[in-house]
């Protein structure tokens, strides 16, 4: 049931992202897996409107239900954001990020915009959707929850919150998944070789804060592709390149206590969890203009 929800988000995600296939590709072509499914997918990430009949508390109620586990809160003030982090019921599956608009700390004309859109929905719509019903949530995750934006309310939007533009046209689009790349060989088991490889394969890296994101702990360390450009349709017709989604990299450091063990025992629970509201706060930039002006 989950593996189907997943299953669905990653292939209407590799549709729309072409470097997905592209990573995977030279990741083949290199030899350092043999196949896509060879890959560890270290979480995957969403965005929401945070109003009260939608945002994290309507969107969570679906991987509450298959079995995930609400964890640690972060805060990001300058983006005026909040998320939160979600461990999967068994470790084959990614973890989930989900961040939120804080609506309510925007400017009167910018909240208008947003609530003529996600006022369409006057219930959470989760409560109505059969959680069980696979078939059911894969199409709820793809299809709008609002209609389609005008032109003129992106950009305003745009002016204010790069971020509320981007869900107010992207909605519940996956927006990465992540390889994690401590498992991969040799010479390009960390994000340093890795990042190494991706830009010898023509990537380009979000450099906001450096093309590295390490944590205070130096046991996190994340890269991104800027998000490549997508022809946006609005309604009345306008159609105009705005970001669409990108692809992330992590590398998991094992914790000191495990230190000892022998590498072929290093699993999943020996290595540094969680996130990290520094890194967090550089990567949701990789659909920002100041870094997708550098993709095309
Ligand atoms: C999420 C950015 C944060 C991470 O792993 O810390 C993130 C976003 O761009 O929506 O993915
Ligand atoms: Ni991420």
């Amino acid at each position: 049931m989950l593996k189907e929800v997943l299953n669905g988000l990653m292939s209407r995600y590799q549709e729309r992202v072409p470097d997905v296939a592209a990573v995977i590709a030279a990741m083949v072509r290199d030899g350092l897996i043999s196949q896509a499914d060879d890959i560890e997918n270290d979480h995957i990430a969403f965005r929401t409107m945070g109003v009260p009949q939608l945002g994290v508390q309507s969107l969570e109620k679906i991987f509450l239900h298959y079995g995930y586990t609400k964890m640690d809160h972060y805060y990001f003030a300058g983006k005026k954001l909040d998320a939160w982090w979600y461990a999967p019921p068994e470790p084959k599956y990614p973890r989930i990020f989900i961040s939120e608009l804080r609506v309510n700390d925007l400017s009167p004309e910018a909240q208008a915009i947003i609530r003529s859109y996600t006022d369409e929905v006057t219930v959470d719509p989760v409560t109505r959707l059969n959680l069980d019903d696979s078939q059911a949530v894969d199409t709820f995750l793809h299809s709008g929850l609002w209609r389609t934006p005008t032109l003129a309310d992106f950009k305003a939007l745009s002016a204010e919150s790069e971020y509320a533009a981007w869900v107010i046209y992207n909605r519940y689009y996956l927006n990465h998944f992540t390889v994690s790349v401590h498992n991969l060989p040799p010479g390009y088991n960390t994000v340093a070789e890795f990042n190494a490889f991706l830009e010898k394969n023509g990537f380009i890296l979000n450099d906001a804060g450096g093309k590295i994101k390490t944590s205070p702990d130096g046991r996190l360390l994340q890269s991104a592709t800027v998000a490549r450009m997508i022809e946006a349709t609005f309604a009345g017709g306008d159609t105009v390149k705005i970001a669409g989604s990108y692809v992330e990299f992590a590398e998991r450091k094992v914790l000191p206590e495990f230190a000892h063990l022998p590498a072929a025992e290093i699993k999943r629970q020996h290595r540094r969890e969680g996130f990290e509201a520094g890194n967090a706060d550089k990567i949701f930039e990789s659909t920002y203009a100041t870094q997708t002006k550098k993709s095309s």
